[in-house]
């Protein structure tokens, strides 16, 4: 059976209303699900982490019981993707009970085997982190990690405990045989070092609180990490449906913010061969947007609102600027100014007026209609580039892809500027001018294609300019073939502009 693509992105918490950093994951999340689409059978997951104190507190916080404002917030992030034209193909919530099922099934299955065990806990426990830690790592009796900082609290208690000090091995032995499973290479090395130091057994339940999936038997509740991560293979149906779980596990890539690497590198891959499953072909750690050098988050209170944004510049300039801006898995500062700059020189002048340029010049010669193709200047010279484009993609290098598609903005701007089609015109060199118009009506076609998984919308409104109906998500290896655009297809130019210039204040 071939494989499909599975992408992942975390689950998020629920303990307040998505920023812009949760909105990243999941817009390149969808950027690969439909590149992959264009290849055949692919899978997205995205959905939300309901259970543990944090959620449990915010709920309290506004008098509600946990699941009635979980209830409540959902609806909001789904909106928020839906905004920025996000096509998930699941959105699992760990409260549903095809996951609890899933999850109570794998800690009796664990248990069983002996992996989960029962012990006496006692340690530091950072709630807003949701993180045991060890007394040494405490900076000045606080949470060590630099975002969080709050005080930790002493939990005494009887728990289960997972075997993972049996994986140390196995996973130094996995990372040193697969050097590209954790990507970048700087969460590759960092967990690398944590195998060296060793690894310690860890709790995965909790009894002085109740908001997690009960125990199988009793005896509490199950630690939020550990009912988490299963969250990816409860969406492919792990012991339900066995032949849509082999269809799409091990995932394709499994992406991730890089502060929670050592779940995702660590501890899930332990969890999966205890099960007797895969470790992810890929896990894919990504950088950070900051804010004046910070982390934006819910918890430093810096959290920009996406709905604004999406407002103020529209989804898919958004999505261009945040795959744009960063070389994927480095952190990027984030500012309205820069976007506008983007949104304004690539989207506005380099891409917008090079349709609106060229379709008003159609009009003005050629009726809006497709000229006879002639000789062209293109064809060969850009035979490559959507292989390029496409490997870029899949190589996670979004910056790359984008550099490469403007290189063919770049060239038909260019065609437009040297070629200048008035003077071809003036003169009644028609079959030149034909070659030309053509040239470029076509290059659009082919920018619309690479472009429709990073701005879906902008893209089918380049197509229906074009006036093409259909075709537009269809196998680039098919559709890019130069010459594919049809003479005599009947353009319909559009009045309002592509990327409205923006009026900015910078300060
Ligand atoms: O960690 N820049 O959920 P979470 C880039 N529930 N990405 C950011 C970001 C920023 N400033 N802020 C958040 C959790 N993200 C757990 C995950 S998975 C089994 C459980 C993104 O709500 C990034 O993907 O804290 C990060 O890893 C994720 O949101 C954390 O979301």
């Amino acid at each position: 059976m071939t494989r499909g693509f599975y992408v992942t992105t975390p689950i998020y918490y629920i303990n307040g209303n998505p920023h812009i950093g949760h909105a990243y994951t999941t817009i390149v999340a969808d950027v690969l699900a439909r590149t992959a689409r264009t290849r055949g059978d692919a899978f997205f997951l995205t959905g939300t982490d309901e259970h543990g104190q944090k959620v449990a507190d915010a709920a309290k916080a506004a008098g509600l019981d946990p699941q009635t404002w979980c209830d409540r917030l959902v609806p909001k992030w789904k909106q928020l993707f839906a905004s920025f034209h996000v096509e998930y193909d699941d959105f699992i919530r760990t409260t549903e009970p095809r996951h609890e099922r899933l999850v109570q099934r794998v800690f009796e299955r664990l248990r069983e085997n002996g992996d989960v065990y029962r012990g006496v806990y006692e340690g530091w426990y950072c709630s807003n982190d949701e993180t045991f830690w060890l007394e040494s790592k405490l900076i000045e009796g606080r949470c060590p990690n630099p975002e969080c900082r709050r005080e930790v609290e002493w939990l005494s208690e009887e728990s289960w405990f997972f075997r993972l000090s049996k994986y140390n091995q196995p996973l130094l032995e996995h990372f040193r045989t697969h050097p590209n499973w954790v990507r970048p290479r700087s969460a590759y090395n960092e967990m690398m070092s944590m195998l060296e130091e060793g690894l310690e057994d860890f709790s995965i339940s909790r009894a002085a609180f109740d908001w997690g999936i009960p125990i199988p038997g009793g005896g509490g509740v199950i630690y939020v990490w550990f009912d988490a991560l299963l969250n990816y293979i409860t969406a492919l149906g792990w012991s339900e449906d066995d032949a849509r779980f082999r269809r799409y596990w091990p995932a394709t890539v499994q992406l991730i913010g890089k502060e929670i690497a050592r779940f995702h590198t660590i501890i899930w891959p332990a969890i999966l061969w205890s099960l007797g499953e895969k470790a992810p072909d890929l896990v894919f750690a990504h950088g950070w947007i900051t804010l004046d050098g910070q982390k934006i988050g819910k918890s430093l209170g810096n959290a920009v609102d996406p709905e604004t944004l999406v407002q103020r510049f529209g989804a898919d300039a958004i999505r261009y600027f945040l795959l744009r801006e960063g070389h994927f898995g480095s952190d990027f500062s984030y500012s309205e100014a820069k976007i506008a700059q983007r949104y304004n020189d690539e989207l506005g002048n380099d891409l917008g007026n090079l349709v609106r340029r060229t379709l008003t010049m159609l009009a003005r010669y050629r009726n809006g209609l497709v000229p006879q193709p002639g000789e062209t200047r293109f064809g060969e010279r850009f035979t490559e580039l959507p292989k390029r484009v496409e490997e870029a993609i899949f190589n996670l290098q979004f910056r790359d892809a984008l550099e490469e598609i403007w290189e063919l903005v770049s060239a038909l701007n260019r065609e437009i500027d040297e070629r200048k089609p008035w003077v071809l015109a003036k003169a009644g060199d028609e079959a030149a001018l034909d070659a030309l118009l053509y040239d470029l009506c076509e290059g659009i076609r082919w920018l619309a294609v690479m472009l429709a998984p990073f701005m879906p919308q902008k893209a089918g409104e380049i197509w229906e300019q074009l006036g093409l109906r259909t075709g537009l998500h269809g196998s680039w290896e098919q559709t890019l073939v130069w010459g594919g655009l049809g003479a005599q297809t009947q353009t319909a130019p559009s009045e309002t502009p592509l990327f409205p210039r923006l009026e900015i204040a910078v300060a």
